[in-house]
């Protein structure tokens, strides 16, 4: 079998995806760690957009962290982790399309915002993106525990690393995921027992410490 090497960095939520994906595959794996304040010249090289994380197998080179994962899913399909069904998988896309353009966005700009206002405006928009989660997403598409049924998905892969660090956001901007939002936070104390996050994971102090310059930056 081709040599696979994860081309990452510690701290990044997308890298954590696919480290958690490669896990999940049950795949033999090296990891290549890249200080992205000090770019080495290599990693300029092999990553077309100079960002992590980029996947290597063999002589193929995929970056981006929703291909990526898909890519390997698709490559290894052993243990599958999308759905068989079209539609299931089309439901599996939107849900990993909301995270990345919605989810994600409102999240880093409620983080960098300076201004209380602004601030108020986000941290609604951060808490009807977790109620729109819960209840048109994770309580309809199943019943659980993961996001599309009983069995761990490329979807719980792509949210995880954007709940580990959501206490960084809650200490900085005072968000809460609210008490009824119940799905999600069984789902989560079932990916925090998980091998994947567990050799993958960091604490909230780890993330207050890295995050301060984002949030209380002049
Ligand atoms: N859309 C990309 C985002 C990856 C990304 O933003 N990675 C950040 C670290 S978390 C990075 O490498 N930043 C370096 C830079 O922008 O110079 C993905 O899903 O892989």
């Amino acid at each position: 079998m081709d040599r696979i090497e994860l081309i990452t960095a510690e701290v990044c939520p997308y890298a954590q995806r696919t480290h958690m994906a490669l896990i999940e595959k049950g795949l033999d794996f090296e990891r290549r760690e890249v200080d992205l304040a000090d770019k080495p010249e290599w990693f300029v090289k092999v990553s077309p957009y100079s960002k992590v994380p980029v996947v290597k197998i063999g002589d193929k080179v995929v970056w981006e962290s929703s291909i990526i994962n898909e890519f390997i899913d698709e490559s290894f399909p052993d243990r599958p982790m999308m759905p068989d069904d079209p539609f299931r998988r089309a439901q599996a896309r939107i849900w990993i399309d909301f995270c990345n353009t919605r989810w994600v966005e409102h999240s880093y700009d409620l983080l960098f915002a300076r201004e209380k206002a602004e601030q108020d405006t986000l941290r609604e928009k951060v808490v009807a993106d977790l109620r729109w989660m819960e209840f048109e997403g994770m309580a309809r598409l199943s019943d659980g525990p993961f996001w599309m049924g009983s069995e761990i998905t490329l979807v719980d892969l792509t949210f995880y690393p954007f709940f580990e660090r959501f206490g960084a956001l809650s200490h900085y901007r005072g968000v809460q995921i609210p008490d009824d939002c119940l799905c999600i936070i069984r789902w989560l104390e079932i990916m925090r027992a998980r091998k994947s996050v567990l050799e993958t994971m960091h604490d909230d102090a780890y993330y207050i410490a890295r995050y301060a310059k984002y949030a209380q930056a002049a």
